[in-house]
């Protein structure tokens, strides 16, 4: 039976939001009509800003791991930042925290990369119990940012299910809406009287079903109006053909915003 969260609009879910940063990202994808989050995972800062200006107009997030950049600084955050704000979507630093929150609280806001300082959006493993969500929360809730936890993820022989998931979705609704917003997870793993949480969902393609790396895709159809979700990452599947990037993000968004057209149906 579909879930009830799931026949909501994008705009009615963000009028009611406690948190700005998951506001922001519903306003943004009813506004430029796209449930589609870029992941550029290329290791050039020049490469990285000229992927995120050709998917621009088709998204309403993009992903980052700041830690495979090789030329690396912080003008390139910063620009990235500049860019969200010009070209109109919110910043994921895909970082997957998994210490403890003393630990955690200074990975987040120090170091070279300052994650919390750019990055709207950020995400945890739950492995570590829920100190890493009040840890991480020092230094991001202040700033006006959010946070989602890992329930499930895409890679085959993954751990993350079962009680693993229900204890990640526990934990976000303790931790409260101001500050957790979501999970990724492959489908909704939220019950019907919980808070509208995020449902954030990599492994998605429309052309091939893996990798060869543990990687398992399925269609914007699939994960938006099968599953629930709510946003669906893109990685190689937009950015890997360089003649094609801005073609294949409109051809993702597409899709993504005709499934959850289909889904608002149900
Ligand atoms: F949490 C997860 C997960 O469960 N699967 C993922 O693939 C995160 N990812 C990220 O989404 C991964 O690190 C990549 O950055 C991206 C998927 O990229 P792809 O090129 O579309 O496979």
């Amino acid at each position: 039976a579909p879930h009830p969260v799931t026949t909501k609009t994008y705009a009615s879910r963000a009028a009611s939001h406690p948190n700005s940063t998951a506001r922001r990202l519903l306003e943004t994808m009813e506004r430029k009509k796209t449930n589609l989050c870029v992941s550029v995972d290329v290791t050039k800062s020049a490469e990285i800003l000229d992927i995120v200006r050709q998917v621009a107009p088709y998204v309403c997030m993009v992903k980052t791991h700041i830690d495979i950049v090789e030329d690396f600084t912080i003008d390139l955050a910063h620009e990235l930042r500049r860019l969200a704000d010009e070209l109109d979507f919110v910043i994921f630093e895909d970082r997957k925290f998994a210490d403890i929150g003393n630990t955690v609280e200074l990975q987040y806001s120090s170091g070279v990369h300052k994650i919390a300082s750019w990055s709207h959006l950020t995400n945890a493993h739950v492995v570590p119990g829920p100190g890493i969500i009040t840890g991480l929360g020092a230094a991001g809730k202040p700033l006006g940012n959010a946070l989602i936890l890992l329930a499930e993820m895409s890679s085959a022989g993954n751990l993350a299910s079962g009680e693993y998931t229900e204890k990640a979705v526990q934990m976000a609704r303790e931790a409260g809406l101001d500050w957790v917003v979501g999970f990724i997870a492959m489908h909704r793993v939220d019950k019907a009287d919980d808070p509208d949480f995020l449902v954030i969902t990599p492994g998605v393609g429309l052309d091939v079903r893996g990798d060869g790396r543990g990687q398992q895709y399925r269609t914007p159809h699939e994960v938006v109006h099968d599953s629930g979700c709510d946003v669906i990452i893109v990685g190689r599947g937009i950015y890997k053909n360089k003649d094609a990037v801005a073609a294949e993000a409109k051809r993702y968004q597409e899709a993504g915003w005709k499934a959850y057209e289909e889904r608002l149906q149900r």
